[in-house]
């Protein structure tokens, strides 16, 4: 059986991601994590004794670690979820998502590359492209224009990814997903903040008109397709992810205060955010055609359900 080290795995979407192969039974997995403040073992309790789950505590940035585990196992995939991955946290402490996001990934790179592997895949974001008008949207082909330290540092460990693919010939792919919503997303997120505040009745903070526009997609449907590319993507290529779903942020919020049966007068405008993108949306026409992914969560069924994890697990 082959077996795919997962990088970042106790976070939001990795953790997600570890679950969902994990139910197939088709690879081993090893979920290499630092638990930083993002990581949380708690997300995968319920494969924590599965016979095809691993579990290392290590950092992408420690290069000896990182062979030690090429060295004990023979890893055939990597995939790498592990990053900083806050916006506001960018912008208050660059320097930690240079390490993690350019430095780490190029150690993952080097260190694939030395052992030899059958493909790396690279969890990228749609904000490397920067920010949208009103109309428009992201393709493979778009020019890299990020705008905050977070999505700088993603740009720069993709166009790692890119010279590792051109100059050693390391078989890549890079996917580049819009926003993910559901259950484990770390607090410090907007869904998961909206949905938070709401249950306890406290100021719902909106940056600056929140009229900035995301385009929202379930993490379950952001799995399938990175398992889609994983099993079928073309080596080298880009595919961008996105739900097709574009809200403004103060109409996500006042959703989510009807479906909780809040009143609106918890929303608060607060300070805006420095460099704040006004919108991002994704055309994922190609992942669609080549590869036949497509959305299959309904985008108000799949924020209930997230709502309903939220209320029952407040505090995860
Ligand atoms: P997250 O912050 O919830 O989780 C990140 C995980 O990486 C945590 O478990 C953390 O402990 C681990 N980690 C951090 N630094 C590490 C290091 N130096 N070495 C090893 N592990 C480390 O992030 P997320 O929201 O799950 O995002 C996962 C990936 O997907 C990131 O690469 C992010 O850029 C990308 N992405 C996220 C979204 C989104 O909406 N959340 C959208 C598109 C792309
Ligand atoms: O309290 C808040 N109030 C608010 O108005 C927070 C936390 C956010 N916002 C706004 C800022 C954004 O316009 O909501 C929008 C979404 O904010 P975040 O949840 O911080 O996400 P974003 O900055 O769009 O980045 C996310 O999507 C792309 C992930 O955090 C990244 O890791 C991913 O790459």
């Amino acid at each position: 059986m082959e077996t795919i080290l997962v990088t970042g795995g106790a976070g939001f979407i990795g953790s997600n991601f570890v679950k969902y192969m994990i139910s197939k039974e088709e690879y081993k997995i090893i979920n290499y994590d630092a638990l930083t403040y993002a990581g949380n073992l708690e997300n995968l309790k319920e494969v924590e004794n599965h016979p095809y789950y691993t579990f290392i505590k290590g950092d992408i940035v420690d290069r000896a670690k990182v062979e030690e585990v090429f060295k004990n196992y023979q890893i055939d995939y990597v995939i790498n979820f592990a990053a900083e991955s806050h916006v506001d946290r960018s912008i208050k402490d660059p320097d930690i998502f240079v390490k993690t996001n350019v430095l780490g990934t190029q150690v993952l790179l080097d260190v694939s590359r030395k052992f030899g592997i059958k493909k790396f895949i690279q969890i990228s974001t749609d904000e490397v492209y920067g920010s949208l008008g009103p109309e428009g949207y992201f393709t493979e082909e778009s020019p890299l224009a990020p705008n905050s330290p977070y999505s700088a540092s993603k740009a720069g460990a993709d166009m790692l990814v890119r010279a590792y693919f051109k100059t050693y010939g390391l078989p890549v792919n890079i996917t580049r997903c819009s926003n993910n919503f559901g259950p484990h997303q770390h607090p410090e997120k907007f869904i998961p903040t909206v949905i938070l505040n709401a249950l306890q009745d406290k100021p719902i903070p909106i940056y600056g008109d929140g009229q900035n526009i995301r385009d929202w997609l379930y993490v379950e449907d952001h799995c399938r397709a990175i398992e889609l590319v994983f099993k079928k993507g073309r080596i080298g290529e880009v595919y961008n992810i996105g739900g097709n779903n574009e809200w403004k942020n103060i109409d996500i919020a006042k959703l989510i205060l009807k479906l909780l049966g809040k009143p609106e007068s918890l929303i608060q405008f607060v300070a805006d955010r420095p460099g704040h993108d006004r919108r991002y949306a994704i055309d994922s026409s190609k992942i669609q055609k080549e590869l036949g992914w497509k959305v299959e969560y309904r985008f108000e069924k799949a924020l209930l359900k997230t709502i309903e994890w939220y209320a029952k697990y407040p505090n995860k």
